[in-house]
Formats: structure tokens, sequence, C-alpha cells
């Protein structure tokens, strides 16, 4: 299954929580990977059997490199609880170790194990043990500026914890206290980093440094239903936002900033990210429930530019539907993961099997869709359309502004690919836009040659 930098960028499965990293100058991505339940499809809940991993070299083409590690294959682990949640995955000498929550066979809850290989696509072996003394979920494992290493967690709180070099266990220094949860007390081990931070933290940590200070990122519940929201109406989509915080040492206090990222856009109540700098420029990886519209635990992957303010404040990252990376023009360009939008509509081309992805619909003169970043090389002679239907209408096609190519579409109920000359000469890298002169017509993507 491959998959394109417009988002979601993992296409023909679903996938979550993604853990974005850097090893010998590719990028590769650790997601969960949800499916429906086999067992009892009726179950409306989170379902994961398994880990897939994915690399790119260009942000634009991604590949799924395969399962790394099973259910089956945990000793340590439930192999029929199918709840392998939000992993990470960091390089030390030479070696990768993937950090993954499950829930444990003996006993109650999820616990956090390691699994080891040689290579970033694995194979990864699963250690026999998890890690005593994390009971939780979401593991994320960072360096520090001290050398040592820390790993986040949630669940009951958002807690932090040296571990120790070869990530067998925590460190002798960390701390623990007796905590009262109902009528119950427990041992919670670590520091718990949320303390200083507003009410509403869920799920999710992700850490990292930059220029000296230590980032804690992480889903962020803001409100209550009714709350007013930052317009001052009523904030009724109380789904997790991502937050993030800042300070100078791995175990804070941690200052709050502010928001990454607003509530989903499509309704999904959870979020998952993670934050990654690769060739110079930053991205914020993170899951919306784009080809599921009606169930929000089958989620997708996406992935949009991030930056950061002079003051190392990190920008709202709004999500788009073009994504990232320089699409060739000879490439199916999905003009639907568009840009920007003019008066033309957006909606699958099939609900009932979403994964088949959306369509373009022109209905009005003037309806007009932008996709940036298209790469015409040293040129190109033709144009073809992946028409859905048509009743014979003619659409424009600028590049930054200059007619380029022009169709006058053949009538049709039935999808059809039709194919014009281009009118102008065009190279290089420009912003497209598809404009409708007149009739209506759906398209599916549109192709240079
Ligand atoms: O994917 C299962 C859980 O949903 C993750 O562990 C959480 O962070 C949330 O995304």
């Amino acid at each position: 299954m491959s998959a394109l930098a417009q988002n979601p960028i993992i296409k023909g499965i679903y996938s979550a929580d993604p853990t974005a990293r850097v090893f010998d100058g590719k990028l590769y991505v650790y997601p969960s990977h949800d499916i429906i339940s086999p067992v009892e499809p009726e179950r409306k809940w989170f379902c994961m059997a398994d880990y897939h991993v994915y690399t790119t070299a260009d942000m634009c083409k991604y590949q799924d490199l395969g399962v790394i590690l099973d259910q089956k294959d945990v000793p340590w682990g439930n192999p029929e609880s199918y709840s392998m949640w939000a992993p990470d995955c960091i390089e030390k000498d030479g070696k990768y170790y993937f950090f993954f929550p499950a829930n444990v066979k003996d006993g109650r809850g999820f616990g956090v194990g390691v699994a080891v290989a040689d290579k970033p696509e694995g194979p990864f072996v699963a250690r026999e043990k998890n890690i005593e003394g994390i009971s939780g979920i979401d593991p994320c494992v960072i360096k520090g500026y001290d050398g040592k290493y820390y790993i986040y967690w949630g669940g009951g709180g958002l807690m932090c914890a040296q571990i120790k070099d070869d990530f067998s266990a925590l460190d002798e220094s960390v701390p623990s206290q007796e905590v009262k949860f109902g009528d119950r007390t427990f041992t919670r081990v670590g520091v718990d980093v949320a303390a200083s931070l507003p009410e509403g933290f869920k799920e999710g940590p992700f850490a990292f440094t930059r220029n000296g200070k230590y980032y804690l990122t992480y889903p962020w519940v803001r409100g209550k239903a009714g709350d007013p929201g930052p317009d001052g109406k009523p904030l009724d989509n109380h789904t997790e936002t991502l937050a993030y915080a800042m300070s100078d040492s791995p175990y804070g206090p941690f200052e709050f900033k502010g928001l990454i990222m607003k509530e989903s856009p499509t309704g999904c109540w959870t979020n998952h990210h993670s934050i990654v700098e690769y060739k110079g420029q930053w991205y914020l990886f993170y899951h919306h429930n784009d080809y599921s519209p009606e169930f929000d635990k089958n989620r997708s992957v996406c992935c949009d530019s991030l930056f950061f303010n002079a003051d190392g404040t990190i920008r709202e990252v709004i999500p788009t539907r073009r994504g990232v990376g320089i699409t060739k023009a000879t490439a199916q360009i999905h003009i639907d993961r568009y840009t920007s939008i003019e008066g033309a509509a957006i909606d699958y081309i099939d609900v009932s099997t979403p994964f088949e992805g959306w369509k373009t619909i022109f209905a009005n003169n003037g309806d007009k869709v932008t996709y940036n970043s298209v790469d015409f090389g040293k040129g190109v002679k033709k144009l073809t359309f992946g028409i859905i239907k048509s009743n014979g209408a003619k659409l424009s096609v600028y590049a930054d502004g200059k007619k380029i190519a022009a169709i006058d579409m053949v009538p049709s109920e039935v999808r059809l690919e039709q194919t014009v000359k281009m009118t102008a000469k065009i190279s290089g890298i420009h912003h497209i836009s598809v404009e409708l002169e007149s009739g209506d017509a759906e398209i599916d993507w549109i192709s240079f040659k």
C-alpha cells in the first residue's frame, strides 16, 4: 500500500497516532493501525492488532514497509486484546527501540513494552517483559540535553521518568508516590508533568527539544460543553485539540503556551501527533477520521507544515487537504485535496467505500479549485481529466494565473478519461487552478503528460 503527500497521507488502511522520526536521512512514520474488530465488528471502539511502518524520502510518496510487530508476538501482552495503541521509536547506537502500549496478559490495564531491531523497518523483537512501573499508554522517549533518556506517557495523568540507557527499566532516581483513586490506593511512578498545566490533558504526550528548550505537546480538551469558545459562542465541539507547553527541564515545570491545532473539523474525538524536523522544515503529523466519517475510531494520518515564531512559540497549524510536498505534474493530481476552493464542492466518490477517495463537483460558472506546488519539470504536452460524469462542461486550467489548457468535455454519465493538448508552454513548479466556464462536471483527478 502506498501513500501520497495529500492528506490523509496513508490510504487504503486506517492509521492513527503517528510518530514521525528521521533515521539516516529518511523519514519514517510509526502509526498505530485501526481496524474494524474481526471478533466483534459491531463493537464501536479502538481495535488494533499490529503496527506498520512507512517511509518517505520526499514527503510525497510514502512506502508501507509492512507489519513490524503483531500482538501475538508480545510475550507480556494479551494476544487477543487488540490494544496496540500509540507507539514511538528511537535510535541509539545503531539499534532501533520501538516503544508501544498494550493490555497486559497478567493483571489489568496497559503496560508499555520495548521491541528492538537492527533497522528502522524491523523485524522488531519484543522483549520478554514490559517496563516495570509504567502503567499507561502512549509512550514517547527523548534524549535530554543532559544526555539522559526520558520517557513520557499518558493514562491516569501525564507522567515522565528517566529511563535507563538500555530502556529496560526506569532509573532508580525516579520518584513514586501513593495516589488515591476512588477507594483504591496505588503507587504512581514518575513525575506528573501536567501538574502546572490547565485541566483537560487527556493522553498522547509528545515531547521534543529545540534551541535549549523542552516542548511538551499533547491532546487537550478545552472547556466543558456550553462553555464559551474563543469567539464567545458556546464551544460544543469538545473534542481533543493539540496544545503545548515549554520548560527548561524534561521534568518541568512546564508553562502552558496554547494550541497547535484546534478541534477536528471532521468531529474526530481524538487527535494524536508528533512533530519532526526534516530537511530544514518542521512538520506536524496528526490524525482525523477522513476515511471513516461515521466512526471516529477508524482514523487516518495527515501531515502539514509547522512553523515556530522567533521566540520559540509554535504557530497554530490549520489542517489542510493539500498536505505537503511537491506533486509531479505527471501524477494523478487529486484536486479535491485542494489548497483553496471557491464555489466548487467536495464529496466522497462513493460514501459506502470512502477509501476510493473524493471528487470535485463543479456546478456553477466560476467554481474554482487551486492546488499548490505542481512540478512540470521541463514541460508537458497533454492534460488528461479523470471524469466521473459531466453534462458537457467547459473548464480552463491555469498555472499561476496563466491559462495553459482548456477542455470541452464529452457529455457522459459514466467514468471516462479525456485528453487535451496544452494551449501554452509550461515548465517548473507552479500553483494550478481549475475553473468551470460552463456546464457541470465531477472530476476525480487530472494528470499531465
Ligand atoms: O489510538 C488509541 C488511542 O487513541 C491513543 O493511544 C490515544 O492517544 C488516542 O489517539
